[in-house]
């Protein structure tokens, strides 16, 4: 339990203390994205951004999950976003999406509610659930303990602007962060938590898999040989690390990852590899190939106060269940707070770039990539509105704008790029 101390010693996080004395837990999510190379010339310069807000003013004062889709349907990315437990005070935290007015103004994007009554969560994705491009959206509740999700309208021909979205319970349960993806690779989009602070009774471990029987049917998995399986933490992605044949994805973790076996519904199966001993228990992880040598590398980071460095891991051609065929390659020491880090080519030069958000300083920013990840070159978007990143065209013309939740509070940030 040593890190949840590391973690409410934190000042700015005193008030998560009365909570998990409550049997609480609260923030942060990973993820990671994969953005089309545009294919132009790429840069070192500057890459001048206009802030702006797409929400100035939410109903509550605490900002958390954060997920970008296309929710209507128009081709215009859109913004989710899911309030995190506000400790009673800050108002009704609620699920909401925000119509991407399709311009790079202030003011024009329309809020919708999705759940009034929500207790609060640290983690929202989209997916299509019913396999059908129709994004829905996948969360957690909080006080209710629950993992849910949100069914958009348009699933049977509603709108979901105007008609009440349908909320299906996958699970009792809790998360810290989530990732979801088609894990057993059997075409059906399959959800995996971590992270659960130990604070609840009747929990079952930091990391379950549920598997996708159907939308309203889920096989509860439990991973029971994750190192910190008796303790908490965070930190997820999906990726084939084993180099499974079939679709199937390896779940990756703070410091280690669990290789899906043959009959993945036996939790007892999954079989856990280390890639850093000495990883922080709460971390933000990604997982993509930096340095274009066609083997996937892990990109971490310690998150809501664990002491860590935003570092990357260099696959080698050896054995990617032996921690030796792992090098540790830090990029900067001072980030080490990152909710969540995005993986984008922010000056689509070909070379993925990390994109931070931090829970302590606050800073939002980016390292570009010099193409094998030997030099990093950042760029600070802003020193105290950071939070949680997510990129992507949100003005649509063709360069690839930042928004983001701040961390624990609000409102809800877009920087738009000025590239073009
Ligand atoms: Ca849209
Ligand atoms: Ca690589
Ligand atoms: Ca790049
Ligand atoms: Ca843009």
């Amino acid at each position: 339990m040593a890190s949840v101390w590391t973690f409410i010693r934190k000042p700015r996080n005193q008030r998560l203390l009365t909570w998990l004395g409550s049997g609480g837990a609260v923030a942060a999510a990973g993820i990671w994205a994969v953005v089309t190379y545009v294919g132009t010339t790429g840069s070192t310069a500057t890459i001048p951004f206009n802030h702006l807000f797409v929400d100035p003013n939410p109903s509550t004062s605490i900002g958390s999950g954060i997920a970008l889709a296309d929710i209507d349907g128009d081709g215009r990315l859109d913004v989710i976003t899911a309030d995190g437990p506000t400790f009673g005070t800050g108002g009704q935290p609620v699920v909401a999406w925000y119509q991407n007015p399709g311009v790079e103004e202030q003011g024009n994007w329309t809020k919708t509610i999705i759940d009034s009554q929500f207790g609060g969560t640290d983690d929202a994705q989209v997916a299509e659930i019913r396999g059908n491009g129709i994004m829905d959206v996948i969360t957690s509740d909080y006080p209710a303990g629950q993992i849910v999700w949100y069914e958009n309208p348009r699933n049977w021909g509603g709108d979901p602007a105007k008609d009440p979205w349908r909320k299906h319970v996958i699970a009792n349960g809790f998360l810290h962060d989530m990732a979801v993806g088609d894990v057993l690779g059997n075409g059906k989009l399959d959800v995996v938590v971590h992270g659960h602070f130990g604070a609840f009774s009747g929990e079952s471990g930091p990391t379950v898999l549920y598997i996708q029987n159907d939308p309203d049917s889920w096989t509860e998995v439990t991973m029971t040989n994750a190192p910190d399986h008796n303790g908490n933490g965070k930190g997820i992605a999906l990726a084939n690390l084993a180099g499974h044949a079939n679709g199937k994805l390896d779940l990756v973790e703070n410091g280690y990852w669990l290789e899906q076996p043959n009959d993945p519904t036996n939790g007892n199966a999954w079989t856990a590899h280390t890639f850093d001993s000495s990883g922080p228990s709460l971390a933000a992880v990604a997982v993509v190939d930096i340095n274009g040598d066609g083997r996937l590398d892990i990109v971490m980071d310690g998150s809501d106060g664990t002491p860590g460095a935003l570092a990357w891991y260099e696959q080698g051609s050896g054995n990617p269940r032996d921690a030796n065929n792992w090098t540790k390659h830090t990029i900067d020491a001072t980030i080490n707070t990152s909710h969540m880090l995005a993986i984008a080519d922010m000056n689509q030069d070909g070379h993925p770039d990390i994109v931070f958000g931090e829970g302590g300083p606050n800073r939002i920013g980016f390292f570009l990539n010099n193409g094998d990840g030997s030099s990093w070159t950042m760029q600070l978007i802003s020193p105290t509105n950071g939070g949680r990143p997510l990129v992507g065209d949100l003005g649509g013309d063709g360069d690839l704008d930042i928004v983001g939740t701040r961390d624990d509070r609000v409102p809800v940030d877009v920087w738009y790029n000025q590239s073009k």
